[in-house]
């Protein structure tokens, strides 16, 4: 967490220079069902006099409002919730506004960019958008809700969790079709094995209709050296 917030104040500090914006939102990137997360939004007062700022929230339905527990306006044709609130900042000086939210299912939560108005000047500003990224505890079950993406630990590649992970691991992931190089050589492996049991039987008819045919000729053959061998005896009594 510290970690995020010096990168977040360095950032604040280089982002005037570059681009003359003054605002910064961070957070936690990952975090686990269940937990919370502050999201800190930092602004940087760059005027040589103190100056009220209006800070404009737009928040995720995805997540539930810890503190403050409840949003303070929504807009109404949408009803997306958000924080309107002012804060007045000396000259020089970094004001922040924290909240605190609980993701209400697994999955990526993405905070779209805060926009701060001088009410001064009216100039406008807006921060940086932020993705979290909200895993599962694992408990040794892969759930109906939960899959590679978000809950590795319960659901390795190759589970069948309604999500195709295209690991090259050795395993036919059961979610994938032919995108899964995995399940492509299995096909290739089973194609292979009809081609020779084919090519085997294919050996035994043409086996099978050849010893039939000698067969055929042997009896055809006998029987023709039967009928001259009667036809001979019978001439032998004709002439006697
Ligand atoms: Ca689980
Ligand atoms: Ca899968």
């Amino acid at each position: 967490m510290k970690k995020i917030i010096i990168f977040g104040i360095v950032l604040l500090l280089f982002l005037p220079l570059v681009f003359g914006a003054k605002v910064v939102k961070t957070t936690q990137n990952e975090i686990n069902l269940g937990e919370t997360l502050d999201v800190r939004i930092s602004i940087y007062n760059d005027n040589p006099e103190e100056r009220e700022f209006q800070i404009k929230e737009q928040l995720s339905k995805a997540a539930e409002f810890v503190s403050p527990s409840v949003p303070d306006k929504y807009i109404s044709s949408l009803n997306i919730p958000y924080f309107d609130r002012k804060v007045t900042i000396p000259p020089g000086i970094v004001g922040t506004f924290i909240y605190r939210i609980k993701p209400l299912g697994l999955g990526i939560i993405t905070l779209v960019s805060t926009e701060v108005t001088d009410l001064k000047d009216g100039s406008q500003s807006s921060s940086n958008s932020v993705d979290i990224i909200v895993k599962c505890i694992p408990n040794g079950v892969c759930e109906s809700n939960e899959n590679y993406l978000f809950c590795n630990a319960d659901c390795p590649s190759g589970s069948a969790d309604n999500f195709c992970d295209l690991e090259n691991d050795g395993k036919c992931d059961p979610d994938c079709t032919t995108e899964d190089v995995d399940c492509t050589k299995i096909i290739q492996i089973e194609q292979r094995k009809a081609l020779l049991f084919v090519k085997k039987n294919l050996y035994f008819i043409f086996g099978s209709l050849v010893g039939a045919l000698a067969i055929v000729l042997l009896l055809i053959s006998l029987g023709i050296k039967r009928k001259k061998s009667l036809q001979d005896v019978v001439a032998g009594f004709k002439s006697i």
